[in-house]
């Protein structure tokens, strides 16, 4: 179902909905998750709904969506967490402006361990919400890199995050002489046989930092790779936190995965 059609659906639905009435989703929608928190600050907690659709043999949600406070409409999450594997929800103030943020995370599914997320801030608008994203995993401003194998097995990459000056690292990849000599990546003189670059700058995770761990911010992981979705190289770790209306990453960690 389209995003106009949830939003028109939800609209005809629930056009009669009362107030702090359980809100009367369109077939096949279920409450996936729900928790509370004051979001504005009013001193008074609001409930927050994690909705979507999805077979009942299967973790699998799509079209979630997200249902803040006493009314009655659906707000489509943007597509980078429109769906995945057991949706959770957390409400955290992540920008450090008092107000907790609405964040949803889902697995991908995929074999690398992928997650899709958004992070969404909720303001009150007469007796509605305005719901504004402020991170997502497809569009977020995660850490980039770059890199390649190099020759002696090992490799050099180059990591850039909003924010920080741009890190090079080289790794040492002779833990992995065995398998690349099988799979002909090195000569048993260490010498590149073909080009391999780094890739996959694709979240891991993303998690709520609390101000007493460096934030509040985010945490992203992830994961940088080489031959294949089964060689992982190395993890990033950065911590991001909300300056001036965007992320600045403050701190990046590399830990070589072996
Ligand atoms: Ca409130
Ligand atoms: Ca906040």
């Amino acid at each position: 179902m389209s995003r106009a059609a949830i939003l028109l659906v939800a609209t005809i639905l629930l056009g009669g909905c009362e107030r702090d009435a359980e809100p009367v989703l369109p077939e096949g929608f279920a409450v996936l998750a729900e928790a509370s928190a004051d979001l504005d600050g009013d001193g008074r907690d609001e409930s927050v709904r994690l909705v979507g659709r999805g077979a009942a043999d299967s973790p699998f949600r799509e079209d979630l969506c997200l249902v803040v406070g006493p009314s009655a409409h659906l707000w489509p999450l943007p597509s980078a967490a429109a769906g995945g594997y057991g949706p959770q929800l957390q409400l955290v103030d992540v920008t450090g402006d008092g107000s907790p943020e609405i964040i949803v995370t889902a697995d991908t599914g995929g074999s690398g361990g992928m997650v899709a997320a958004a992070v969404v801030t909720a303001r009150p608008d007469g007796k509605a919400w305005t719901l504004h994203t402020v991170f997502d995993s497809e569009s977020g401003p995660r850490p980039r890199f770059a890199g390649a194998l190099v020759d002696g097995f090992a490799a050099e990459m180059e990591v850039t995050a909003p924010g920080l000056p741009r890190k090079q690292e080289s790794l040492d990849l002779a833990a992995r002489r065995e398998i690349y000599l099988q799979t002909g990546v090195y000569d048993e003189h260490g010498t590149l046989q073909h080009k391999v670059e780094i890739w996959g700058d694709a979240l891991m995770s993303l998690t709520p930092v609390a101000a007493s761990a460096g934030g509040p911010g985010l945490q992203a992981v992830q994961q940088a790779r080489g031959t294949s979705n089964a060689d992982r190289l190395v993890e990033i770790r950065t911590l991001m936190v909300w300056k001036e209306s965007q992320w600045q990453a403050v701190s990046l960690t590399l830990t070589p995965i072996n």
